[in-house]
């Protein structure tokens, strides 16, 4: 008999999946926050679901974690501190620490059983946090932004989609918070899914981080295996400006998205992305 195929789907939207032949289920688990799953896919690796939500695979990894970290840090001319609220793979502090000047990247990470599972499975993912420059905290990510003033130069919102735990940061109040937790001249990025399918949400948080930073950005990048492939950065900043950069200024680091020449060019945007943050 032929061996039985096995197939993971995420129901992206309530009429539309995203599927993939997986040849074994490596890890599940019910953690205190969520349904956490790691499979091996036979297109992109292996896998990190948290929800039925594909999280980050070790193919596309790369277009995500390097979005969203090298663009606000290039934009910061000095990142000393900076900190990741979410993001408990790793893959974010791992593009944190290309840059030199960073003197210590903190995870604020709510669920300590993605961490540990990322170390486990998803080692060249999670590789860098065990450096001495990272540091791992297990607490609310909300919570700690309004618990502490005026202490990171740039602030990384790696979140899930808008449910369950994620839902607060999406927030105005979380908007806010995050401005105090920041430094006089801070800046700070949030992922803000699909241009495609979550047009108002997009709307509703760049009005809402404009009506608190002085310079308010979007972005565009490609990820392949998120809901559309075409995915939204939000960037609030109170003094730099990510379209006053000089890039040629721009260090050259190990990217395989990321680049100079991109830096700019991310914040054009497509006409009906455009009329959505009008
Ligand atoms: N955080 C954003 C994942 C959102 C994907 N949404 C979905 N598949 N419906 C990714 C964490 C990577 N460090």
């Amino acid at each position: 008999m032929a061996e039985m195929e096995l197939w993971f789907t995420e129901q992206q939207t309530p009429d539309l999946g995203f599927t993939c032949k997986i040849t074994r289920t490596i890890y599940t688990a019910k953690t205190q926050y969520q349904d956490l799953a790691i499979l091996e896919t036979k297109q992109f690796g292996r896998m990190l679901v948290l929800d039925g939500a594909v999280q980050t695979t070790i193919a596309d990894e790369f277009c995500y974690h390097e979005l969203i970290s090298h663009v606000p840090l290039f934009t910061h001319p000095n990142p000393k501190k900076v900190a990741v609220i979410g993001g408990g793979d790793g893959g974010v502090i791992r593009e944190i620490l290309k840059h030199d000047e960073v003197e210590k990247a903190y995870l604020i990470e709510i669920d300590r059983e993605v961490i540990e599972a990322s170390k486990k499975y998803l080692p060249e993912i999670s590789c860098a946090l065990d450096d001495e420059r990272a540091e791992v905290i297990i607490t609310d990510g909300i919570k700690f932004v309004s618990e502490n003033k005026n202490m990171f130069d740039v602030i990384i919102v790696d979140s899930t989609d808008p449910v369950g735990p994620a839902v607060g940061l999406f927030q105005d109040s979380f908007y806010k918070a995050v401005f105090e937790c920041l430094k006089e001249d801070g800046l700070f990025v949030a992922q803000t899914e699909s241009p495609f399918y979550d047009q108002e949400l997009i709307k509703n948080v760049f009005h809402a981080v404009k009506s608190i930073f002085p310079i308010t950005r979007l972005y565009l990048g490609f990820i392949p295996t998120y809901p559309s492939g075409l995915w939204s950065f939000t960037l609030g900043s109170k003094k730099y400006d990510p379209l006053e950069v000089d890039i040629s200024k721009i260090k050259r680091i190990d990217t395989k998205y990321y680049n100079p020449e991109l830096h700019k060019a991310l914040f054009a945007l497509p006409t009906f992305v455009q009329e959505i943050i009008k």
